[in-house]
């Protein structure tokens, strides 16, 4: 049986707090309740996850490179630095796969500040507001893209 796809699940600064605080917000659920949601919706796509939360910029860096060659799709969520990281968005630039961002609050009905997503400019699609669940439509969907791409490969072999 051929290896299944690995998607990367990048989590930035401060998502290591959901659900222990402004749950008006961010909701009750913890990330670790996002990590074990995902990985059930993963078996049943046939896909595998790796699931990393850093609060460090440059870990996220080193992450996104890593995705380079280990990884067909990346979903990353990644916290206040969507907002200010040239460097995490230079570095998802450099990929060519499928990136999905998600945000678990509505960007755009906050602070004017969180308006702006540099990773927005390089993702293939942003999924914001609907809380946890965000991130499983991300996943259906990066399973999907996964998918896409090895039937173009088979096509082009
Ligand atoms: O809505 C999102 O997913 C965010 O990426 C969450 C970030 C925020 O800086 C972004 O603008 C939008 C914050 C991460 C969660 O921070 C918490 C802080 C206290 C309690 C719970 C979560």
């Amino acid at each position: 049986m051929a290896t299944p796809p690995v998607i990367f699940v990048l989590n930035g600064p401060n998502l290591n707090l959901l659900g222990s605080r402004e749950p008006r917000i961010y909701g009750n659920q913890t990330l670790d309740d996002v990590k074990s949601m995902m990985e059930e919706r993963a078996k049943a796509a046939s896909v595998r996850i790796d699931f990393r939360q850093s609060n460090h910029e440059g870990e996220l860096v080193d992450w996104i490179q890593e995705a380079m060659a280990k990884a067909s799709a990346v979903i990353i969520n990644a916290g206040g630095y969507s907002h200010t990281s040239i460097a995490i968005r230079d570095a998802l630039a450099s990929l060519q796969i499928p990136i999905i961002e998600v945000h678990v609050s509505n960007i755009h009905a906050r602070e004017h500040f969180r308006r702006q997503s540099f990773i927005s400019q390089v993702a293939r699609g942003s999924i914001v507001g609907l809380g946890a669940f965000g991130y499983l439509l991300a996943l259906d969907a990066a399973a999907q893209l996964c998918k896409g791409a090895g039937k173009a490969a088979a096509k082009i072999q």
